[in-house]
């Protein structure tokens, strides 16, 4: 029965993500789960009513914890983001906040509301791997970096700036893996070593689906901070391109983590940062948040 569940979950994975459906995904056409349009009222507990998302993809999120929305961001957007990205590697400037898409943000707010934070950017230039796997990214949550909360009202928006499938190394999710708890996260004890702060889950469902998100430039996948993620290493001579940028609605609060699951991460921000900074003396994780952290939508509430 549980099988049952989990192939059609796969299939509808695979569909919505356009790719091959194999034979064995689709030998259990008769999941009610997804039928669109049933007479019983919908309770959706990581989406919001702001009617840019179709009954379906709420659906799909909802079950799923991520969405692809594709062509999103337009090749004009694409190539002055690589512009700026390329500059910022050769030092040249200085990263400013990136301007936040309009396109990208109307779909952030059916999962943060009107509120918007852009709590962190990254522009992830993941390069060639070295023949030492160091350029994988573990399995991890990105909650688990997080003092905020809830966590339903937190979104990544995560956007392809070129092709990306396995072989440069896309992202990998573990589908319906956002209605779990918050792992333990810990440095991986991988031969080649991994890079600072790439914290990941050694304790997962390991028969839970896997799915290998190839994307084309411009597509964007939304999801939850919950959602176990990470990528594989990069097998071609490119560097492997994306933006990825967390929102939260403002409407969240602080949470204290020193002593729980989310010291050990603390303690490396915190570290890195008087590294960076200087000393920065007694300053906590929140503050590091507070001070980054930029209104794009709406009031800032409590971030
Ligand atoms: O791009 C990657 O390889 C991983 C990115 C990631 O984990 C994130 O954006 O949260
Ligand atoms: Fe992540």
């Amino acid at each position: 029965m549980a099988e049952d569940r989990a192939a059609a979950r796969l299939r509808l994975v695979l569909q919505h993500l356009g790719g091959p459906v194999p034979e064995a995904a689709v030998a259990h056409p008769t999941s009610g789960a997804h039928s669109v349009g049933s007479a019983r009222p919908q309770q959706f507990q990581y989406t919001l009513d702001n009617n840019v998302l179709s009954l379906e993809q709420r659906q799909f999120y909802e079950e799923n914890g991520f969405l692809v929305i594709k062509n999103l961001v337009s090749d004009a957007d694409i190539q002055r983001f690589r512009e700026e990205f390329e500059k910022i590697c050769r030092q040249e400037v200085k990263p400013q906040l990136l301007t936040i898409m309009r396109d990208i943000l109307r779909y952030v707010e059916c999962f943060t509301g009107p509120d918007i934070m852009a709590m962190h950017t990254m522009l992830i230039n993941k390069p060639p791997d070295s023949g030492k796997k160091t350029s994988r990214h573990p399995l991890h949550q990105d909650l688990h970096y997080f003092p905020f909360r809830p966590s339903n009202l937190v979104v990544c928006a995560w956007t392809a700036m070129e092709h990306v499938d396995r072989n440069n190394g896309c992202l990998v999710v573990l589908p319906g893996t956002h209605t779990g708890p918050l792992l333990k996260h810990d440095y991986p004890q991988w031969e080649g070593g991994v890079n600072i702060m790439f914290h990941g889950i050694q304790d997962y469902d390991k028969n839970n689906a896997r799915v290998h998100v190839e994307m084309e430039k411009g597509d964007t996948v939304f999801f939850h901070p919950l959602l176990i993620h990470g990528s594989g290493r990069n097998k071609t001579q490119g560097f492997r391109k994306a933006i990825s940028c967390h929102f939260a609605g403002s409407r969240c609060h602080y949470i204290p983590v020193k002593g729980t699951s989310q010291d050990n991460i603390r303690k490396d921000i915190l570290r890195t940062m008087n590294k960076v900074y200087g000393n920065t003396g007694d300053i906590e994780l929140e503050d590091f948040f507070k001070f980054r952290a930029r209104l794009v939508k709406g009031r800032r509430i409590n971030l």
